[in-house]
């Protein structure tokens, strides 16, 4: 097999708030799905995440619950860590952007930039809060968006359309620290000229040519993420400040750089280079292997609020420092509204994943199938309790889990737990057989090009295909008049469920675990599933259930939490 390696990244989370349904399903469910079966495929995979612990985001929330920012990165880095390994999210390092290694490497990288000319240097009017004697960007400031109009958007980004802007733009702008309208005071800064990079950015989006040498397929990048880039482009490229006048971050490392960081898009994504340094470091490998050119397929997962800064501004920065990987895709997704209703972290109109995982024990597996049935893949969706039940009532336990019930409750009820042998085949035992060896295929080349849903519909495709065929050839009733014909079915049934086993890993990791234990089998390559997996004379293990049925009580309780906090 042709081995291959990947560096897929999902965007660092805030660490400042719990993590909440619409970040996992944008964010960090497709990426651990891919990474899972890259790995199972064979493939060497480092998966990076962490935590984004500065930036306005964390400076304000510190201010609003009146404690440090350390100690908000402290509690939330945790939370979240411990959420998304309970959750089945493999990361192979949750690193924190607050460490010396990531403050050295940004630093690191910032004096390469500023060697290189990478940087120009400017003196300009910038917005000041008087009373707080700081300078205003991003969120900092806040005020009318000349684009839509919405009331609050931010010195940097709109939340409501989306746009992305710079301060000056802001209609009305008001200080986000005391209110007051900002005076103009003088400043210095390094910007980034992004319009000197205008002509191969395009090139590189719209056609896949870096440098004359074919990068990537546009073909394979969804719609939605080079359409927003070229909004972008349209309106053309312009500097944009590489550092800001704040306490919080990573210090300027450089000369009339004090009292001065790198602005939080500048260090965040370099972020992911220095968790793979420490990921490597750790594990005894080289972590050039995962960012330098043409050694690694660097893919980065997120929300589609950051497709600019990862298919526009951080690729600027990559290819200023030379020798590094582009990313070959930035498969972005919309956004998951909550019953009907935009998510929100300031009106607590959100599900946080601690108290998902505390109300429902064990049952991390029907929210993965949920999110990712219902994933904002190629437009914004909507997640509802209703739907949920239903998706675990209707299809995890009355599909897969009943097709497996059935199988381990009569393997054990007629022969004591031993897979019996197979005798004389019908056409259809040896169709239902054949057909398995599809599967693997069918998936993975759905997974291949982030088309997720599809791939688990695929999935569940073959669990109503084992549940089909018990239906169809009634093992239970032959029993009594034809023991060979009941062994055979329950041969072909055992054979379906090893290889449901291993094709769940990437979407239902607990699942897969708790049936291969079922089966009493060890895990396998994803290429290897089809055929004959276990043999006769095998011993399984007692039953017990996969899923378990969502009472209409837990759905009102959730109903009502929701509505109510
Ligand atoms: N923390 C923004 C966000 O969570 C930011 C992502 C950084 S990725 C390098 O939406
Ligand atoms: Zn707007």
């Amino acid at each position: 097999m042709n081995k291959k390696r990947f560096t897929i990244t999902s965007a660092l989370l805030y660490a400042n708030g719990p993590i909440h349904l619409g970040h996992l399903s944008g964010a960090y469910l497709p990426a651990d799905i891919f990474s899972r079966y890259q790995k199972l495929k064979g493939h060497d995979v480092a998966f990076i995440c962490g935590s984004d612990e500065h930036g306005a985001a964390i400076t304000l929330q510190a201010k609003k619950q009146g404690i440090s920012p350390k100690e908000i990165i402290d509690k939330y880095h945790n939370l979240n860590k411990k959420s998304f390994e309970e959750f089945g999210i493999d990361f192979s390092i949750y690193d924190r952007t607050s460490s010396a290694d990531h403050h050295n490497t940004a630093q690191e990288i910032f004096k390469i930039l500023e060697k290189n000319n990478s940087f120009t240097k400017k003196t300009s009017q910038q917005l000041f809060d008087r009373e707080h004697k700081q300078f205003l960007a991003d969120r900092y400031i806040i005020g009318e968006c000349p684009k839509c109009s919405a009331k609050e958007a931010y010195g940097d980004q709109c939340e409501k359309c989306g746009s992305n802007l710079n301060p000056e733009e802001l209609i009305n702008p008001k200080s986000s620290l005391s209110g007051n309208a900002p005076i103009l005071k003088e400043t210095t800064h390094w910007y980034l000229p992004m319009q000197k990079h205008e002509k191969w950015i395009k090139k590189w989006i719209n056609e896949g040519y870096l440098d004359n040498k074919k990068s990537h397929d546009p073909k394979l990048w969804k719609k939605q993420v080079i359409g927003q880039c070229n909004s972008w482009l349209e309106s053309g490229l312009k500097e944009r400040s590489m550092t800001r006048d704040l306490e919080w971050g990573v210090k300027v490392p450089i000369e009339n750089g004090e009292g001065k960081v790198l602005y939080v898009w500048l260090d965040a994504p370099i972020g992911y280079i220095s968790a793979t340094k420490k990921y490597t470091a750790e594990n005894g490998l080289d972590w050039r292997k995962y960012w330098k050119k043409n050694e690694s397929e660097l893919i980065h997962f997120m929300g589609k609020d950051n497709i600019v800064f990862h298919c526009i501004i951080f690729p600027i920065i990559l290819k200023e420092l030379g020798d590094y990987n582009l990313p070959k895709n930035v498969p972005a997704n919309g956004f998951l509204n909550l019953e009907g209703r935009k998510l929100s972290t300031s009106k607590n109109w959100a599900i946080w994943l601690h108290e998902y995982l505390n109300d429902f024990k064990n049952q991390q597996d029907t929210l993965r199938y949920v999110l990712c049935a219902t994933a904002p893949e190629n437009k914004d969706t909507d997640f509802t309790w209703k739907d949920f039940q239903a998706r675990n009532n209707n299809e995890l336990v009355a599909v897969f889990g009943n097709f497996i019930n059935r199988v381990i409750v009569l393997t054990n009820k007629y022969w004591e737990g031993t897979v019996p042998e197979r005798y004389n085949l019908t056409d259809y035992d040896q169709k239902t057989l054949d057909s398995i060896e599809e599967y693997p295929q069918k998936i993975g080349r759905c997974i291949e090009k982030y088309q997720l849903r599809e791939a688990l519909n695929e999935f569940m495709n073959l669990a109503r295909n084992g549940n089909k065929y018990l239906a169809e050839t009634e093992p239970w009733k032959c029993k009594k008049t034809d023991e060979k014909r009941t062994k055979t079915i329950i041969n072909i049934a055992i054979q379906i469920s090893a290889s449901l086993a291993i094709l769940c890993e990437p979407f239902l990791p607990h699942t897969s675990k708790k049936l291969m234990g079922l089966l009493n089998m060890n895990k396998i390559a994803w290429d290897s599933v089809g055929g004959i997996l276990i043999n006769d004379g095998h011993k399984v293990n007692p039953n017990e259930h996969l899923f378990s049925k969502i009472e209409d009580e837990e759905i009102t309780y959730q109903l009502e939490k929701l509505n109510n906090q």
